[in-house]
């Protein structure tokens, strides 16, 4: 049935659908992208031929790894209960392949009897086109449309999935864009002139990862006159594989706090560094002395907070302004933001999570990991009470409603908004900062024998397995002012992940030393 199959041998490996789809050495995974076809082709079937999205793309990870995810045709991740499907039909052998695909197929009961409509996109990888090949396999095997929209960002992407399947006539107002880039870059760019005019004269340097946001960097600053925002590129080098994410991109910024070697900071200027499928963002300044200032994801949602509560205020609506943000939030900003007068929810790691919160809980729900993943989401009710607004404060919300990606956290659009309100308040980069201090924190990793018996609860704040440990961890944190630690196992790594702040860097570290020696019974 499946006449490709043979082309896509898999592997002896185990592959695990996870948080960031499946991601690996790239060089394991022709088969599982074969086969995501194959899933992506049937998960289309069963919602009715809708179009589904299949992004190609490792994000921050090395140059020698890739992956794969789906999208749903919202462009919002494929529906949980289909991440054991996906693993299921990877791990599969080759033999038992068509068998195994039947039996989901019977399980999930698609009721269109047409083939199913994939529109798929790829990052800068060395290995991407190859892997294309294999889902395009894929999905001629299920006999399935297959829309090739090339090397895109993993925002694009999603972005693109959802106008495939929203309405086409821009009066109606589930209207989401035209689905193409082109249509991508005309949205931004027309919110975002709305909102700050042709003359702004606002500037930033992109440090792009050498990664996909490069090209794409370059294509928005065609769409914007330069009198308004004049866009500078670096660490653009998508020619050589080999650099994408190396010493640069905001992996490497949040996680070493510093700038990327390559740059040169100018005191009191802007920059902000994109990771590797351009879905990550941070910013960062020196100040006068030279002295360097991360803006990170928790302070990204602070200004937005801050700024949108303001508009939403002064338009005279009544919707409900809040906050959404995982365990690694620094404590510091989960109380700035607090005191801004929004409730503010902690939910597990993972975008997919906070997304779902925000959805649920507010009318504007801005939700960003520290790490620079998210976005600001609108509920149908609010973006009709700013389509109906006539006072400039609607009218600007409703300006923001189509900048801020409403599928995903996209870097290009959360620059582009983080501008246009430094720019509305008339902030320079200090000022942002000065919203808050940073608790002193730190984050660190440790090789276990096996990370899954590190089992959480309360939002992945307290661990309730192994037995005994939580009961140390709470003594330690007891033992210092502001003292924050928690342990929980990455969903992304083989490891586990501790993280701690304290009111001094003194504190940090004594409380650090303590949980790690807690830890020392389970390291690998
Ligand atoms: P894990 O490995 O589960 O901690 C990491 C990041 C997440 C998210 C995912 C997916 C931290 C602490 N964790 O998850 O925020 O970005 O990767 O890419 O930054
Ligand atoms: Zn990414």
């Amino acid at each position: 049935m499946f006449a490709h199959a043979h082309a896509h041998p898999k592997p002896a490996n185990t592959f695990a659908y996870g948080t960031a789809g499946f991601r690996t050495k790239a060089d394991l995974l022709d088969s599982v992208v074969y086969r995501t076809g194959l899933l992506a082709a049937l998960r289309s079937a069963v919602l009715g031929g809708q179009t589904v999205g299949v992004m190609v793309t490792a994000s921050h990870n090395p140059p020698a790894d890739n992956g794969v995810k789906i999208v749903d045709p919202l462009g919002n991740m494929m529906d949980q209960a289909w991440e054991a499907l996906a693993t299921q039909l990877a791990n599969a052998p080759d033999s038992e392949l068509e068998a195994t695909f039947e039996a989901i197929k019977a399980q999930v009961q698609p009721t269109y009897t047409g083939a199913g409509s994939v529109v798929f996109a790829r990052d800068t990888r060395a290995s991407g086109p190859a892997l294309i090949a294999a889902l395009k396999d894929g999905l001629a095997d299920m006999g399935a449309t297959a829309i090739d929209m090339g090397l895109q960002t993993t925002p694009q992407l999603h972005y693109v999935t959802r106008c495939l399947n929203s309405p086409t006539d821009a009066a109606d107002a589930a209207y989401f864009g035209q689905p193409t880039e082109e249509g991508y870059f005309a949205k931004l760019a027309a919110a975002f002139g709305a909102i700050v005019g042709d003359t702004a004269g606002i500037a930033i340097t992109i440090d792009a990862a050498n990664g996909v946001g490069a090209p794409k960097a370059k294509l928005l600053a065609e769409h914007i006159p330069a009198a308004a925002l004049a866009i500078t590129v670096v660490n653009d080098d998508t020619a050589n594989c080999d650099v994408l994410n190396s010493r640069c991109g905001a992996d490497y910024v949040k996680t070493t706090i510093s700038p990327p070697p390559a740059l040169t900071l100018v005191p009191n200027t802007l920059y902000c560094s994109f990771d590797g499928d351009a879905d990550r963002i941070v910013f960062y300044y020196a100040d006068a002395a030279g002295a360097f200032h991360l803006l990170d994801g928790d302070r990204i949602a602070a200004l937005a907070t801050k700024y949108l509560k303001q508009l939403v205020a002064e338009a005279g609506l009544d919707l409900a302004v809040g906050v959404v943000q995982t365990a690694y939030a620094n404590g510091n900003s989960t109380t700035a933001i607090g005191a801004l007068g929004v409730n503010v929810t902690c939910t597990p790691t993972g975008v997919k999570h906070l997304h779902k919160a925000a959805h649920e809980n507010y009318d504007v729900g801005v939700y960003f990991e520290a790490n620079g993943h998210g976005t600001v989401l609108f509920s149908d009710r609010a973006l009709a009470a700013f389509r109906a607004a006539d006072a400039p404060a609607g009218r600007l919300l409703h300006s923001f409603g189509e900048l801020i990606n409403q599928t995903v956290g996209d870097s290009v659009s959360d620059m582009l908004m983080v501008l246009a309100i430094l720019h509305k308040l008339g902030w320079a980069p200090g000022d942002w900062d000065a919203m808050y201090t940073d608790l002193p924190n730190t984050i660190r990793k440790m090789e276990v024998a096996d990370r899954t018996i590190f089992k959480t609860t309360n939002a992945e704040r307290q661990l309730v397995a192994p037995e005994g440990l939580q009961a140390k961890i709470d003594a330690a944190n007891a033992a210092y002012p502001a003292g924050r630690c928690f342990v929980r196992a990455s969903g992304t790594e083989d490891v586990i992940r501790v993280y701690a702040e304290a009111a001094t860097d003194a504190d940090l570290a004594a409380l650090v030393a303590n949980v790690f020696d807690a830890l020392q019974p389970y390291k690998a």
